[in-house]
């Protein structure tokens, strides 16, 4: 399997994370989502983003939470970080969706930085970018219950709040230090003394 884009992409890294803590080998090419990459992964992807995994017969899976579906139906239920029942399975799926929306946030406020000329930008719909962000952020980290997020087994809640919240700190810093997440800095420093997360660190 070959897994497009790099670690910055706080979706690529819960993908390469979680194929790393399955054990599953894999090529990693980290392309750009823009520029001339962005042509390479079309190839695969027709709107150009990433993560997109390619298998080993040439089909392309896309989307994060997609891919992470299909690692987990490979390793089964047994070994999946996400419960295959209910009612653990609509709660996680939940909190990964309020994780999503947290950092497709974040990751906005970043992209009107980096590709919006700053007479251009909408100041009051980068607060509320923001706004939201952090909320997002402040629920995670009132949600940890011990450990890791639920409580004494590492699931892919940690996966996700971990890539996620690392994200912030690289790409908007200023962002991460408006939100004070304490539980949230410490969930990462536990995770990313673990080789699958120190292996894709987004800062590498
Ligand atoms: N919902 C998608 C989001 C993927 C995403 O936003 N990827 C970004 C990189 S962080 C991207 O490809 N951006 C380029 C673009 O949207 O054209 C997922 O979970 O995989």
């Amino acid at each position: 399997m070959v897994l497009l884009g790099r670690y910055l992409s706080p979706f690529v890294r819960r993908v390469a994370t979680t194929m790393n803590l399955y054990g599953l080998a894999f090529e990693h090419r980290p392309l750009l989502a823009f520029g001339d990459d962005k042509d390479v992964i079309r190839q695969w992807n027709p709107v150009g983003r990433v993560p997109t995994l390619v298998l080993d017969d040439g089909e392309a899976v896309v989307d994060s939470a997609a891919i992470l579906d299909y690692l987990d139906r490979l390793v089964g239920p047994e070994r999946a970080l996400t419960p295959a029942e209910e009612p653990d399975r609509h709660r996680m799926l939940s909190l990964l969706g309020i994780a999503t929306g947290a950092v497709e946030k974040a990751v906005l406020t970043v992209y009107e930085v980096r590709h919006r000329p700053e007479e251009k930008r909408h100041a009051p719909w980068v607060e509320l970018c923001a706004r939201q962000a952090r909320d997002g952020f402040h629920y995670l980290e009132a949600r940890i219950r011990g450990p890791w997020m639920n409580g004494e087994t590492l699931s892919q809640a940690d996966v996700t709040a971990v890539c996620y919240w690392d994200f912030v700190k690289v790409a908007n810093p200023e962002l991460a230090a408006a939100m004070t997440c304490p539980g949230l800095d410490a969930l990462s420093e536990r995770a990313n003394a673990m080789p699958a997360f120190a292996d894709t660190r987004p800062d590498a």
